[in-house]
């Protein structure tokens, strides 16, 4: 027992002294250092998670973030990035984000509707018409008024970027009118107003995460899926989906979200940079982005996709058949809101 003793005070002792050395060290080094790296001096991990692949410009994006707060914080903060769902899907990760288990995600609105209701706003179908009205909207009041309100769930958004309009593919036939879409069975995002869109619509609609809708495409649980061309083409969806319509039903923004704990326990100066580089690289998404949704319907015909344009009164059978169900929704998710982005959308084409 005393032998134990004499170890366990040795080993402490031990640890003191290295632990006083290793301040030393770092006052000598770090000395006058008035950088965004705190007095504590201490290094801070971002682990950053998003739901699409490493071709996608989310992705991209992310890279873009890593580099400005890495570089803008001398490494105080470091930015580990996970692509594909590797972290989960967009709902486990806001969960893991609200745990403080993991800092960053960046999800589609849809799925965080189901945390902040109001965010359902975005998926009411035929909202906006292009998406210089969608960035004024988003970045302007109501947008910003809506990430405050993710702070009650323990959420921080930073900043909006984009998925981009959603158009529908699936393997059964082409898609051309409001009577095409008659039993199709429809992976839809995990969001009630997108489920019963579908079916006013006469689809089949199942709501799935998304990092299982390859395989279910694959082995035929659901027929097709909607999503912007750019996530069609470089998620290889082309490989088990035969048809492709321009539907354009929904413009789908991405919220970038921190944990909350996270984003207190940083400095003002901290925050101040993650704030601006999540806008920052949120500009260089969105703009490769549109890029992207531009190129790749044409790439997507050449992998053998047969594309089906939709006639403006085809778009317009659409609107009228999903009408009921927004007026429905329309309290459920505010009147306020909804009436606020409605106002917003027509001040930003004045
Ligand atoms: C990726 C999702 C995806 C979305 C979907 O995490 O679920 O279909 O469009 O991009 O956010």
């Amino acid at each position: 027992m005393k032998k134990l003793f004499g170890l366990l005070s040795m080993v402490l002792l031990i640890t003191v002294l290295a632990a006083c050395g290793g301040d030393n060290a770092e006052s000598t080094s770090g000395d006058g250092d008035e950088s965004a790296s705190g007095d504590s001096g201490e290094t801070k991990t971002i682990k950053a998670g998003i739901g699409l692949n490493s071709d996608h410009p989310q992705y991209k994006g992310l890279l873009k973030f890593k580099e400005i707060v890495e570089e803008e914080t001398d490494g105080a903060i470091k930015v580990e990035t996970y692509h594909s769902g590797q972290l989960g899907d967009d709902r486990t990760m806001t969960e893991a984000l609200q745990l403080g288990t993991q800092e960053v995600v960046i999800p589609s609105t849809a799925p965080l509707a189901n945390f902040v209701p109001e965010f359902s706003v975005f998926d009411i179908p035929f909202l906006f018409p292009n998406e210089q009205v969608a960035d004024e909207v988003l970045d302007g009041e109501v947008g910003q008024e809506l990430l405050g309100k993710l702070e009650e769930q323990n959420l921080v958004g930073l900043s909006y970027w984009e998925n981009g309009f959603r158009d529908l593919t699936n393997s059964e036939r082409a898609v051309a009118t409001v009577d095409d879409f008659d039993g199709l069975k429809i992976r839809t995002m995990e969001n009630d107003l997108h489920l019963d869109a579908f079916k006013a619509l006469g689809a089949n609609p199942t709501p799935m995460a998304f990092t299982e809708l390859f395989t279910a495409m694959q082995q035929g649980t659901v027929d097709g899926q909607e999503n912007p061309y750019a996530t069609i083409y470089l998620q290889k969806f082309y490989e088990v989906q035969e048809h492709v319509s321009n539907t354009h039903h929904i413009y789908s923004p991405f919220v970038f979200l921190m944990s909350k704990s996270f984003y207190d326990g940083l400095t003002e100066e901290q925050q101040k940079i993650v704030k601006d580089a999540a806008v920052e690289a949120g500009e260089h998404e969105r703009k490769l982005n549109r890029e992207a949704n531009e190129k790749y319907l044409k790439e997507l015909q050449e992998e053998g996709m047969e594309y089906t344009e939709i006639t403006d009164e085809a778009r317009q059978e659409m609107v009228d058949a999903v009408a009921p169900v927004v007026e429905e929704y329309k309290s459920k998710i505010g009147e306020e809101t909804v009436d606020k982005v409605y106002q917003a959308i027509e001040d930003a084409q004045k």
